[in-house]
């Protein structure tokens, strides 16, 4: 049985096993007997137990989902119905009847990705999606995928973004759902090949996304355009964005002005896109900005408008207000115990400031109200993962630093041993724009300006000093990719002197990046995850494959290391079992466990650590590497 146990553990299956395999993984001897869902989930438990907790937990409330009255899927129609029937035509031409403003609800993708690193597991979406398809009905849009949840859903929860996607579609079959597609960086922070992006936007508008929104991080038409017309294609909406920076109310910024965007929509108009987004990341559209762009995108284009803004600076409900006095056609929110700080504006009090005027967005404000309480109930359990910012911050008008990329930044900047200089780093990083000439920052040029300011900090490094400096210092792969071109061209082209000391030789491109990567080979992906992992590939493993070949590997390795989890409660699944708890761990569709944690021993020679649990009350001993 033992045997069998190694010889099917995913590290030995890749080829990755070595001598320390068996003393690395005492847990293969205790789980001999029994390869169930039973010792993989108290493997997993266990770990976090040894590893992280000490079997020390806070207790935590089981958030209440809102009760809703049965409705029959027949009589929910909303957006998506709109979309379904008269194609995406036909609701453009209905969102530009509406008097009332629209409500796009960001709480499944932007907020929990700017307020709690994208932590939020299906799980806790999927128990209220039933509320939110019923009490939300008059929302325009879900935005629930796409930007950062792809990649952190597979690296750090451990579940398939797919059917994350796929399980919320069947709950909510009456809203639009919509996704944030980084153009030609797809889900990712690399230029993809043309036919990964291709794929990813068919295998996307077939599992479920209808509205995508595309960018490009240097705001160049020609790195959304293929993706513009592939939405198209599959009869999706196509939303292209202008991402805003600088400031248009200030004369003496030149580069990014009001001209500059209006011409830049118009090309949009162009493009095919039949929404205009205007994608305000760094919350720095201030609200008679807001008031002033959409009054001359109004004049300017006929297709609607929909505004995407933070809230990092304690103004992104007037931005939402004076965008919406000036005509706006749809705005980003989020449910209000989700919305705030990092995030978007609050949903709720837009909704309830809008009432009885002539732009009211007819939602169902008391039962909107349950559904912002749900997540109240929800959030303390991801409380490690928030960023501790108490306040809005004016200083965002000068550091220009996306909303997610802001919460984030300083357990980064931590994470280098540089708390001390956070400062200095923020500081740094308006200091780079500048040497860089003013770019559009955005995932992913903002993570390259991001990277680069750290670097300086890092090797005290200034503009004076770095070309002596830092001559035969290598430079972080973002900026090295950013010099390369690999992201586009900014407006105003490189700075050629700092672009040479960065690329040491090597040749910068100025076409547009995916023109030179070879299209990839599905056929032999497909093999490849055949043979190693012995499983059937899907196009959507395939894409995911492609899009993060680690991080996918590393979620097959867990897979089949501890099953799959996504069904165990978010408390136990972030902060195990304290010393004496019991809880009901549903391991399989109807197949739940009793397990209580007794005791935890002491470490052996080894280092192992033998946890004593009950399970179904049977008692049962496993044994866990101490890695402290
Ligand atoms: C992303 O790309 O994930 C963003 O949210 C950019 O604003
Ligand atoms: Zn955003």
């Amino acid at each position: 049985d033992f045997l069998i146990n190694v010889l099917n553990h995913p590290i030995f299956l890749a080829g990755e096993c070595h001598t320390g395999f068996i003393e690395e993984n005492p847990d293969l001897i205790s789980s001999a007997t029994r390869g169930d869902e039973e010792g993989k989930v108290l493997r997993f438990i266990g770990n976090i137990v040894v590893n992280e907790t000490m079997g020390v937990k806070k207790a935590y409330d089981v958030p209440k989902v809102p009760k809703v009255e049965y409705v029959r899927a027949e009589d929910l129609r909303g957006t998506k119905q709109i979309l379904d029937t008269r194609g995406p035509e036909g609701l453009v031409k209905w969102i530009k009847e509406q008097d009332k403003v629209l409500l796009t609800d960001t709480t499944m993708r932007d907020a929990h990705q700017s307020l709690m690193a994208t932590r939020v597991r299906t799980k806790d979406m999927i128990k209220v999606a039933n509320a939110v398809s019923v009490y939300g009905k008059d929302l325009f849009s879900i935005e629930m995928w796409g930007g950062a949840t792809f990649d952190v859903a597979y690296r750090f929860l451990n579940e398939s973004p797919w059917s994350r996607l796929e399980e919320l579609r069947r709950r909510i079959p009456n809203i639009l759902f919509q996704m944030l597609l980084r153009g030609a960086n797809a889900v990712g922070y690399k230029n993809y090949p043309d036919n990964v992006i291709k794929a990813f936007i068919k295998e996307s508008a077939k599992s479920g996304i209808d509205v995508f929104r595309i960018f490009d991080s240097l705001n160049e038409l020609r790195g959304m355009q293929l993706s513009i017309d592939e939405v198209v294609k599959n009869g999706k909406v196509a939303e292209a964005a202008i991402c805003y920076t600088g400031d248009i109310l200030d004369s003496r910024k030149e580069k990014y002005n009001l001209k500059y965007y209006i011409d830049l929509a118009k090309e949009i108009e162009k493009s095919g896109a039949h929404i205009l987004a205007i994608k305000d990341m760094s919350a720095l559209l201030k609200p008679h900005a807001a008031f002033k762009l959409v009054t001359e995108l109004k004049n300017e284009i006929g297709i609607p408008i929909h505004l995407h803004t933070h809230d990092t600076t304690g103004n992104g409900v007037a931005t939402v207000l004076m965008a919406v006095e000036a005509g706006v056609d749809i705005v980003d929110t989020a449910f209000n115990s989700m919305s705030g700080l990092t995030s978007q504006p609050a949903l709720n009090s837009v909704a309830a400031a809008l009432k009885n005027t002539q732009r009211d967005t007819g939602i169902d404000l008391k039962g909107i109200q349950k559904i912002s309480d749900y997540w109240e109930a929800v959030r303390p359990v991801y409380g490690k993962y928030e960023s501790g910012l108490k306040s809005g911050s004016a200083e965002i008008y000068k550091y220009e630093i996306p909303g997610g990329q802001y919460s984030n930044l300083k357990p980064q900047v931590e994470s280098f041993g540089l708390g001390h200089k956070f400062t200095d780093i923020k500081e740094m990083f308006k200091t780079v724009n500048d040497m860089l000439g003013d770019i559009v920052k955005v995932t992913p040029s903002s993570k390259a300006v991001g990277d680069f300011a750290i670097f300086m900090v890092q090797n005290g490094l200034t503009p004076e000093n770095i070309y002596e400096k830092a001559a035969t210092m290598a430079f972080p792969d973002s900026v090295v990719s950013y010099f390369k071109g690999m992201m586009g061209q900014p407006m105003g082209g490189f700075p050629e002197r700092l672009q040479k000391l960065v690329l040491k030789g090597e040749e910068p491109i100025t076409c547009r990046p995916g023109e030179l990567l070879a299209p990839l080979d599905f056929d032999a992906i497909s093999e490849k995850l055949s043979t190693k992992y012995r499983i059937e590939p899907t196009m959507k493993d395939i894409l995911s494959y492609a899009l993060y070949p680690e991080v996918f590997e590393g979620y097959l390795k867990f897979r089949s290391q501890y099953g799959d989890l996504g069904r165990i409660g978010s408390d136990v699944f972030f902060h195990g079992l304290s010393e004496g708890e019991t809880i009901e761990a549903e391991v399989a569709e109807g197949k739940a466990l009793m397990i209580k944690l007794l005791t935890i021993g002491k470490p052996d020679q080894e280092g192992n650590r033998t946890l004593v649990f009950e399970v179904n009350r049977n008692r049962r001993e496993i044994k866990i590497k101490d890695k402290n």
